[in-house]
């Protein structure tokens, strides 16, 4: 008996589910259709900017168009490509909608310490990451980048910045100690966006495709873009004023295109990333020099660290992979243990 009832009211349940989505998609079908009304076609666009709930849409005729996101728009960041439709009444406010976004070429995550991995920018084709003379110039910190690029498949760039303040001498010294960096396949310029020195270089990597500039703060990335783009005039801040540390920039993603072709994404969120998300083995497959060696150590679960028969030690001892690339390695397994919010 008992059993009966229950079962009566679970029928009960899905009749009245089943009307419940009937109804809705029926409402959705209105929407679309009074929709579709006050659109025009379907078109192409590249998103400059996304601020919550609405985007800049840049439309193949170069346009800029304000538009809404359909709720099935679940993720979208600056250097999307959309299928959108324009408003025919334009009011000069939101004037058109972005029906859904085609797939990614690359995509830039960034790991929030409270939201976990969100995009910020995608179809990147070059991660400029950049050091400089002043702060130190920190090999280690160009290697946490290195691993981070070959995680996203987006090719990297390494840009020595104020080169300014080394004499002649020293510049040869760096660029011997740098040379590690082309040898493994990474290329690398020393740059002055005081002086302009090598600035034409910089400019010719970036005259293609889209490309980002990654680093810490104070190494020169805003005053980098000014160089580049003397109209935008990016912010730039002294670096005995900004201690670098507690800085909570809310400024969105935005797309630039350059005069002389190709485009640069500004993403204050991205500039300074963690490795949090990543787990011990793709740091690892993030130092591409190690990747023969890997499934050649004595125990499968080698963390080539101390472990006996390891084939990542072995080639260091034999010449094969850099101490200082090694030792770096070994700094950020370790930093990674120490920094880890606990839920990554
Ligand atoms: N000597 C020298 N200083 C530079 C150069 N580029 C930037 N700076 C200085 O470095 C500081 C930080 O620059 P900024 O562009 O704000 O760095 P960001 O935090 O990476 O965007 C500023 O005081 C700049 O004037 C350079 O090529 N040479
Ligand atoms: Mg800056
Ligand atoms: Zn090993």
């Amino acid at each position: 008996m008992t059993k009966k009832k229950h079962l009566t009211q679970r029928q009960k349940q899905r009749i009245a589910d089943n009307a419940d989505k009937r109804l809705r998609q029926h409402k959705n079908k209105m929407v679309e259709s009074v929709d579709d009304a006050a659109f025009s076609a379907p078109e192409t666009g590249l998103i400059i900017s996304r601020f919550g709930q609405h985007a800049d849409v840049e439309a193949s005729d170069g346009q800029i168009v304000r538009c809404n996101m359909r709720r099935s728009v679940s993720s979208l960041v600056t250097g999307d490509f959309v299928i959108w439709r324009r408003a025919l009444q334009p009011t000069g406010s939101i004037d058109g909608v972005i029906d859904a976004v085609e797939p990614r070429a690359s995509v830039l995550l960034r790991p929030d310490f409270y939201d976990g991995l969100k995009p910020v920018a995608a179809n990147i084709d070059l991660m400029i990451i950049v050091s400089a003379i002043l702060p130190a110039l920190s090999l280690n910190i160009i290697d946490r980048y290195l691993v981070a690029a070959e995680m996203t498949a987006i090719k990297p760039l390494l840009v020595i910045n104020k080169i300014d303040l080394l004499n002649t001498q020293e510049q040869q010294a760096l660029a011997e100690k740098l040379a590690l960096y082309k040898n493994l396949g990474y290329n690398f310029l020393m740059v002055s966006a005081q002086t302009q020195q090598d600035m034409a270089e910089l400019l010719s990597y970036i005259q293609s495709g889209t490309s980002i500039f990654v680093g810490q703060s104070g190494v020169g990335k805003s005053s980098l873009m000014n160089s580049l783009m003397p109209g935008l005039a990016v912010q730039t801040q002294d670096v005995s004023a900004n201690s670098g540390l507690g800085q909570h920039t809310t400024t969105v993603s935005r797309l630039y295109h350059l005069a002389e072709g190709g485009n640069l994404i500004d993403s204050p969120g991205i500039r300074e990333f963690a490795l949090w998300h990543l787990s011990e083995e793709e740091v690892t497959r993030g130092f591409s020099e190690f990747i023969p060696w890997l499934g050649r150590c004595k125990f499968r679960d080698c963390k080539h660290i101390t472990d006996p028969g390891c084939a990542i030690q072995h080639a260091v001892e034999i010449g094969e992979i850099s101490t200082e690339r090694y030792d770096s390695y070994l700094k950020i397994l370790a930093s990674m243990a120490q920094d880890k919010p606990n839920h990554f």
